[in-house]
C-alpha cells in the first residue's frame, strides 16, 4: 500500500509526517519532529539561527538543513517501511536562499551512500550562511530594486509584492554587492525548498512559483523569471537561477545515496514549496473563501484566491498556490515571539496567560505595538514596544496584546478583499481558545480549532499523494485529495460575539490611530481613546 512523506524545515525545526491515501485508510500514519538546535548542536543555532550583533542580519547554515535532512531519512527508515514510500514532497521556510559553487553538480550527482551526506558536501557552498526571513537588512537594496523596474506599484504588480527586505532578490543583490567576488564565484541560487528536494534528487531542482513568487523576481501571472527585475537585481542572475516548474512537476526519482544508504524504493519526488503554499494545502483550503491564521514563530494569516488582484496594499503578499491558482498572505514577525516575550516578563505559564484574558474585560488593556523584533507588518526596522492607554503591567498587558495582535491581522488582511466568514486557527497559539474568542470577536467571523499540528509537513505529503495519483493516470481532484485530513474540529467552533465584534470595530480605529502614532505617521491618540471609553463606559 502506497505511502506519501511530506518533509517541513521551518525555522526551527524539521518534520516529517507520511501518509496513506488508499480506500477508506486515509489518514496519518507516522510523524517525526526534531528541532536543529537539539538534535545538531554543533552548528550553534538559537532557535535555527546564528548569532549575529545586528539584530538586523538574521542567517542559518544551509549545511545544517542537508545534515538534517539526513539524519531525519535515517530516524524514518527504523520508524516506517520506507520501501513503501511512492512519492515524496517537501515545505522550507520560504525566501531563505542557498549559493552554491561549480563543485555542486558532481557533488549532488556523486553522493556515495557509504558516508554521510554532509562530507560530501561540505565544498559546495560559495556562502557558508544564508539569510533567512527573518533577516531585515536590506532596505537599500529594497530601494534600488523598486527604483530600477519602475516604482513600487510596477514591481507588486507583477511579482505579486513590493519589495521587502527578507525577500530573496533584495537578498541576493545584497551579496552581489558586498561580495562580488563571492557572488561570480556562484553557479547556482536556490531557495531552501529547491535546494534540499536538490540534495533527493541528485540534481539541480525547479522552483516552483509557490516559493519562486516570495523573491520578487519571478512574474507572478506569466510563472516565469522577469527580466527587468533580475536586470535590477545582480548581473547574470537568470544563468543561476533553477527554472520555475509547476508545483506538481514530478522533479525525478530517489537518488541512489538514499536508496542504498536507508533502504528507500525510488520514489518519485515532487517540486517543493515553501511553508505557506504548503500550508494552504495542509490546512484544507483548496478553494475560495474561508482564511486560515497560523500562529506559530511568526503569524501568518492566509487564503486562497482564484485570481491574483492586483496588491496595493504594501503589506501583504500574493504567492502562487501549489493548486496553480494564487494565495494572498500577510505576514507578523512579532507573533509567538511576543505573546512568550510578554509572558516570561510577568512569569506567567501558559494557563495563568489564558486566565489573565478570561478576566479582563475587552478594550480594558489599551493598545500594544509588540514591535519586540523588527516587524514585517507594518514595516518597522528599529525595534520598539508601544503602549497607549493603559500603562499598567499585569494581566491588562495580555489583554492589549492579544487583542491589537488580531486587530493587525485584520486590518492588514482587508486587502485580500475576503468577506471573512469561517477562520481556521492552527499553529501553536491555536490551543489557546481565550486567544481565539478575541480572534472571532475581532473579526466577527466563526472560528475553528484545526486538529492538523503540522499543516506545512501534512500539506506537504498531500501534494506528494497528489501529484503522484495524477503520474500515474488516476486524475483526482484537490478537495478529494485533502478530504479526511483537514477537516476543523467541529466541537472546537467559536461563534462571534456581536457586542463585542460592534466594540472591536471601534477599538479598530483607535488601534489605527495608535498604529500611525508609533509609526511617526499621525498625532497621539488620548482623544480617540478618550472618546472609546465614554462612548463604551469602557
Ligand atoms: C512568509 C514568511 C514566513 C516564513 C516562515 O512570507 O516570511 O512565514 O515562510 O517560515
Amino acid at each position: 500500500m502506497p505511502l506519501y512523506l511530506g518533509l517541513d524545515s521551518s525555522t526551527q525545526s524539521l518534520t516529517a509526517v507520511v501518509i496513506e491515501t488508499t480506500g477508506n485508510r486515509r489518514q496519518v500514519v507516522h510523524t517525526r519532529s526534531f528541532s536543529f538546535d537539539e538534535a545538531l548542536p554543533h552548528y550553534g543555532t538559537h532557535h535555527g539561527v546564528l548569532p549575529h550583533a545586528d539584530p538586523r542580519v538574521v542567517t542559518s547554515s544551509p549545511l545544517m538543513w542537508a545534515e538534517a535532512l539526513d539524519l531525519m531519512m535515517g530516524r524514518l527508515r527504523d520508524e516506517v517501511d520506507v520501501r513503501q514510500i511512492a512519492a515524496i514532497c517537501g515545505s522550507a521556510q520560504q525566501h531563505g536562499s542557498v549559493y552554491l559553487n561549480a563543485r555542486a553538480d558532481a557533488a549532488l550527482a556523486g553522493l556515495a551512500p557509504t558516508q554521510p551526506m554532509v562530507e560530501q558536501i561540505r565544498g559546495i557552498f560559495s556562502r557558508e550562511q544564508s539569510p533567512i526571513w527573518m533577516d531585515s537588512s536590506t532596505t537599500e537594496e529594497c530601494r534600488e530594486i523598486t527604483a530600477a523596474v519602475g516604482g513600487e506599484a510596477a514591481l507588486a504588480d507583477r511579482t505579486g509584492s513590493r519589495a521587502f527586505e527578507r525577500f530573496t532578490g533584495p537578498q541576493i543583490r545584497k551579496f552581489f554587492k558586498r561580495a562580488p567576488a563571492d557572488y561570480a564565484a556562484t553557479t547556482r541560487i536556490h531557495l531552501v525548498s529547491s535546494f534540499l528536494a536538490s540534495l533527493l534528487s541528485g540534481h539541480h531542482a525547479p522552483i516552483d512559483p509557490g516559493d519562486g513568487s516570495g523573491m520578487n523576481l519571478m512574474d507572478l501571472r506569466a510563472r516565469r523569471w522577469w527580466p527587468v527585475a533580475l536586470a535590477a537585481t545582480a548581473p547574470e542572475l537568470d544563468a543561476k537561477l533553477p527554472p520555475v516548474a509547476e508545483s506538481w512537476t514530478s522533479i525525478g526519482l530517489l537518488a541512489p545515496y538514499w536508496q542504498k544508504r536507508y533502504g528507500y524504493a525510488p520514489a518519485h519526488l515532487i517540486a517543493w514549496s515553501g511553508d505557506n503554499p504548503c500550508s494552504l494545502i495542509g490546512t484544507g483550503l483548496v478553494s475560495e473563501g474561508r482564511m486560515a491564521v497560523s500562529m506559530g514563530t511568526s503569524d501568518t494569516v492566509f487564503g486562497l484566491m482564484d485570481d491574483a488582484p492586483v496588491n496595493r496594499s504594501g503589506t501583504g503578499h500574493v504567492f502562487g498556490s501549489p493548486t496553480g491558482a494564487y494565495m494572498g498572505l500577510t505576514v507578523f514577525k512579532n507573533g509567538s515571539l511576543a505573546r512568550e516575550r510578554v509572558r516570561e516578563a510577568l512569569a506567567m505559564d501558559w494557563r495563568a496567560f489564558s486566565d489573565a484574558l478570561a478576566r479582563t474585560p475587552p478594550a480594558s488593556g489599551g493598545i500594544m505595538l509588540p514591535w519586540f523584533e523588527p516587524e514585517i507588518t507594518p514595516a518597522v526596522s528599529t525595534p520598539g514596544v508601544h503602549r497607549y492607554g493603559q500603562p499598567s503591567e499585569g494581566p491588562s498587558t495580555i489583554r492589549a496584546l492579544v487583542e491589537s495582535q488580531q486587530l493587525a491581522m485584520a486590518i492588514h488582511s482587508s486587502w485580500m478583499g475576503v468577506r471573512v466568514e469561517t477562520i481556521l486557527a492552527t499553529g501553536g497559539a491555536a490551543a489557546n481558545r481565550e486567544i481565539l474568542r478575541v480572534m472571532a470577536d475581532v473579526f466577527g467571523a466563526e472560528v475553528y480549532q484545526l486538529e492538523v499540528a503540522n499543516s506545512a509537513a501534512l500539506g506537504a505529503a498531500l501534494r506528494a499523494a497528489h501529484a503522484h495519483a495524477t503520474h500515474e493516470g488516476r486524475p483526482t481532484t484537490w478537495k478529494e485529495i485533502v478530504a479526511g485530513f483537514t477537516e476543523p474540529v467541529a466541537a472546537s467552533r467559536i461563534a462571534p460575539n456581536k457586542e463585542r465584534h460592534a466594540l472591536y470595530q471601534e477599538w479598530r480605529r483607535v488601534y489605527e490611530i495608535c498604529e500611525a502614532h508609533a509609526l511617526g505617521r499621525g498625532p497621539a491618540p488620548d482623544e480617540a481613546i478618550a472618546r472609546f471609553r465614554r462612548d463604551f463606559n469602557a
